[in-house]
C-alpha cells in the first residue's frame, strides 16, 4: 500500500517542525507548500538529509504550486502570519482571512478528500473561514488548539504535583484565546479530579487558579520570550497527534475546534470541544455536562468566537 501523503500548507516555523515530526514518525510522504520561494524546498531537502541518520522512510518535497498537494490525505494549514509581542491573536484576522481564501481554494481543487487541520490564528474564526472557502465536509475540517492548550495545562500541573505528565489528563474547552475554559473538574491525576487533589492538600485553590491563568496566557508567555514569533514545537506536536489519530483510525478522544451542531445548544459553529478523531475525521463531538459557572465561561468564549466570525463576514462579502 502506498504511503499516505501529508501536505503542509505554510512552511514557516510550525510547518518545518511538522515536516520533521511527520518524517521521523513515518506518518507518510510530506509536501511542504509556501508562497515564499525556496523556503519549502530548502526545509524539505534539509529534513530529507536527516533521514539517513534518523533512519526514516519518507520522501520530502517543497513546492510553490498547489498542484504538488494533489491527492493529499491530510493537509495541515499554518499559512499566514504569527503574533509579535503586544499583538493579540485577533489582530491577525484581516491578513490571515485573505490567506485562508487562497488556501481553501487550493485544497478544494487539489485535495478535496483530505482531513484538514487548521492552525492559523485567530484559530476558531480561521477554521470556520477555511471550511467555508474550501467547501469540504464539516467533519473533515477542524482546528488544532485544545490539544495544545490541554498539553500546556498538563505540563504546569505535572510540575506543581511532581508527577509524570503521562498521568495528568486535562480538559480545555471553548475558543483558543483569552476566554478558553480549562475545566478543573474534568482534569485529573491518574483519575483523581483536581478539586479532590485540592481537598487532599496537594495544592491550594489559589495555586490552581494561577495555573489555570498561566494556561490561558500560555501562548503569550512564549511570544513574550521569543519576541520574533510564537510557539511552534508544541503546536506542531499537537497537530501531529491529531493527524496520526486520523491516519491510523485511532478513535482518539482529543479536544479540537470542531463544527458543533446541536451539542452544547449551539447552532452550527466552530469552537473547542472534546471529539473523537478516527478515519471518518471528526467522528463525534462529546457533549459533556457543564455546571453553572463552567457554562457561563463557555458562553463567554462562544460569544468571542461569534464576534470574530461576524468580523470575517464584514471583511469578505462571500462569507456573509
Ligand atoms: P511563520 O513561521 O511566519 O510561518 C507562516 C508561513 O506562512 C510563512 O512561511 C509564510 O511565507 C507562509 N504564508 C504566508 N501567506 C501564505 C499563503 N497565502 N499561502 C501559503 N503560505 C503562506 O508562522 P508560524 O509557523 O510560527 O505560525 C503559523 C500560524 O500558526 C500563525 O497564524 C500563528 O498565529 C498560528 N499559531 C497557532 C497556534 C494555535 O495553537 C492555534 C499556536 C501557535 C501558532
Amino acid at each position: 500500500m502506498a504511503r499516505p501523503k501529508i501536505a503542509l500548507i505554510g512552511a514557516g516555523q510550525i510547518g518545518g517542525t511538522l515536516a520533521h515530526l511527520a518524517a521521523i514518525k513515518e506518518l507518510g510522504d510530506v509536501v511542504l507548500f509556501d508562497i515564499a520561494e525556496g523556503t519549502p524546498q530548502g526545509k524539505a531537502l534539509d529534513i530529507a538529509e536527516s533521514g539517513p541518520s534518523e533512519g526514516f522512510d519518507a520522501t520530502l518535497e517543497g513546492a510553490n504550486d498547489y498542484s504538488a498537494i494533489a491527492g493529499a490525505d491530510v493537509c495541515i494549514v499554518t499559512a499566514g502570519v504569527p503574533r509579535k509581542p503586544g499583538m493579540s491573536r485577533d489582530d491577525l484576522l484581516g491578513i490571515n482571512l485573505k490567506v485562508m481564501k487562497s488556501v481553501g481554494e487550493g485544497i478544494a481543487k487539489n485535495a478535496p478528500d483530505a482531513f484538514v487541520i487548521c492552525i492559523t490564528n485567530p484559530l476558531d474564526a480561521m477554521v470556520w473561514a477555511l471550511r467555508e472557502f474550501s467547501g469540504l465536509p464539516h467533519e473533515k475540517v477542524c482546528g488544532m488548539a485544545g490539544v495544545l492548550d490541554s498539553a500546556r495545562f498538563r505540563h504546569f500541573l505535572s510540575l506543581e504535583f511532581g508527577v509524570s505528565m503521562k498521568d495528568v489528563t486535562a480538559f480545555v474547552l471553548g475558543g483558543h484565546g483569552d476566554t478558553m475554559v480549562p475545566l478543573a473538574r474534568y482534569s485529573t491525576v491518574a483519575g483523581i479530579p483536581l478539586p479532590d487533589l485540592v481537598s487532599m492538600g496537594w495544592t491550594s485553590q489559589e495555586r490552581l487558579d494561577a495555573i489555570v491563568q498561566r494556561t490561558r496566557d500560555g501562548g503569550a508567555e512564549i511570544v513574550g520570550l521569543l519576541k520574533t514569533g510564537s510557539a511552534y514545537y508544541a503546536p506542531a506536536t499537537s497537530a501531529i497527534e491529531m493527524a496520526e489519530a486520523y491516519l491510523k483510525d485511532q478513535k482518539r478522544v482529543l479536544p479540537c475546534a470542531a463544527y458543533v451542531e446541536g451539542a452544547y445548544g449551539l447552532k452550527g459553529m466552530y469552537v473547542g470541544v472534546p471529539t473523537v478523531i478516527g478515519a471518518g475525521g471528526i467522528e463525534k463531538v462529546i457533549d459533556i455536562k457543564l455546571d453553572k459557572d463552567e457554562q457561563a465561561m463557555f458562553d463567554k468564549s462562544v460569544d468571542a468566537v461569534k464576534g470574530l466570525v461576524e468580523a470575517c463576514k464584514g471583511i469578505d462579502e462571500s462569507l456573509a
